[in-house]
């Protein structure tokens, strides 16, 4: 059940005003001490922000992919970091369970991860398997009523807060393919799985990754999601489409609020006597920010829309994320030569959300990968 139109109309104004008046103040904070600050994360999980997507039965909002992508463009608004904590539990650390979890996982796990009470992670990438993401090694070795799992999973967003992982793991060895994927719900905390320390990154400070690594780790039978082995690699990939979409939503929000900086700062700033928003050659980015930044957006509403007809949207996640990822690159890029030398001293925030945002093109799938899944979608489309 969706919500009512009044009832999404006051839940995105209230999300406006939490990034507004909460989130943006504190941006400078969580960058230096590379955390977010409690009572924000308390903040957060009233307003059920770590639940927009789980369905309503089992604690969440239940939103649409139109209405959870207006609340991302929201969340874009100020520093990524923010929308990483709730990220995960609203796509790839909770949809597979949605997708294709058993009643029995739906009920042991969605209430805790739509309330915040339980952070959800989702272990795919591996030191020797990123892209290619079907030639994962970790194993889950059948043992009576347990599997063992073992492997190293790497830049795993928000391993060292999780809870929950969902970690895909090859029940079959034969099979060297996605065939012999199988994804498993592994607790925290669990005997042989350990966290290694938070990674150094470019950006993107109070949203963390770590290495997951599995040694001996013994999971009942009941952990192995949706109780069929196999499937593992399906579900990753059935998770990354929505997810995708999400972050696409995120990375036009991010660019909104650069164009809305940008343009603030070139009003303000005076020139050769005037101020500089007056020149044309400042103009020409002003506009090709805000044009780039609008197309994006009704790309990312039209794939949205289409999801929730029940449409399959994987070519149109792939061409959001494509186009979104890189289009806030380069308004990320413009808004640094807007604010020329104040866009490159930590002081403005400019430069932090340049560094931010460099990781959109990369995480969910590079750039290169959605290329890759478009065109192959477009043959076989074509055949
Ligand atoms: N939905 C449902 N099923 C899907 C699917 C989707 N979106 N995409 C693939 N599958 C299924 C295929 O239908 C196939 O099943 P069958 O063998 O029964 O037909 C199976 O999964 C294997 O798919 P495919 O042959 O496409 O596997 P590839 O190894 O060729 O996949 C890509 C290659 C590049 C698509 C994949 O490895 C990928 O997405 N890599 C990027 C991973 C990524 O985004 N990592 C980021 C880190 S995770 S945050």
């Amino acid at each position: 059940m969706a919500l009512d139109q009044e009832t999404f109309g006051q839940l995105l104004a209230t999300v406006e005003r939490f990034v507004r008046e909460r989130l943006v103040p504190s941006e400078e904070r969580v960058a230096e001490e590379d955390a977010i600050p409690p009572d924000i994360v308390a903040e957060m999980r009233r307003l059920g922000l770590f639940g927009m997507s789980c369905p309503q039965e089992y604690g969440g909002l239940g939103l649409t992919m139109s209405e959870e992508v207006q609340v991302a463009f929201a969340l874009g608004g100020t520093s990524p970091a923010f929308r990483s904590l709730v990220g995960t539990n609203n796509g790839i650390g909770s949809q597979g369970i949605v997708i294709d979890g058993t009643d029995g996982q739906r009920r042991e796990y969605l209430p805790r991860l739509a309330s915040g009470e339980l952070i959800g992670a989702f272990a795919l990438t591996e030191p020797d398997s990123g892209s290619d993401a079907a030639s994962l090694r970790a194993s889950a070795r059948r043992d009576g009523d347990h599997y063992v799992l073992n492997g190293t999973k790497r830049f795993i967003t928000n391993a060292p807060e999780a809870g929950l992982f969902t970690v895909m793991a090859r029940t079959n060895p034969e099979e060297k393919g996605a065939a012999g994927i199988s994804a498993f719900l592994v607790e925290a905390g669990t005997p042989g799985l350990r966290i290694g320390p938070n990674d150094r990154k470019m950006g993107q400070k109070g949203a963390h990754t770590a290495d997951v690594i599995l040694e001996d780790c013994r999971v009942p039978a009941s952990a192995l999601l949706g109780g069929r082995e196999g499937q593992g690699f399906k579900t990753a990939m059935k998770v990354l489409d929505r997810a995708r979409l999400h972050i696409s939503a995120v990375c036009v929000g991010v660019a909104e609020r650069l164009v809305r900086d940008s343009l603030r700062y070139a009003m303000e700033r005076v020139q050769f006597g005037k101020p500089i928003a007056e020149f044309q050659l400042v103009q020409a980015m002003l506009a090709d920010s805000r044009t780039e930044a609008y197309a994006a957006r009704c790309m990312v509403m039209d794939a949205a829309r289409r999801r929730d007809e029940g449409l399959n949207v994987s070519t149109e996640a792939s061409c959001c994320k494509l186009f979104a990822s890189e289009m806030v690159g380069r308004v990320a890029d413009r808004a640094v030569q807007i604010f020329g030398g104040a866009g490159y001293v930590a002081d403005y925030g400019v430069e932090r959300f340049y560094r931010d945002v460099r990781l959109f093109r990369l995480y969910e799938g590079t750039s290169q990968i959605q290329q890759i899944l478009i065109a192959r979608n477009m043959v076989r489309e074509a055949g």
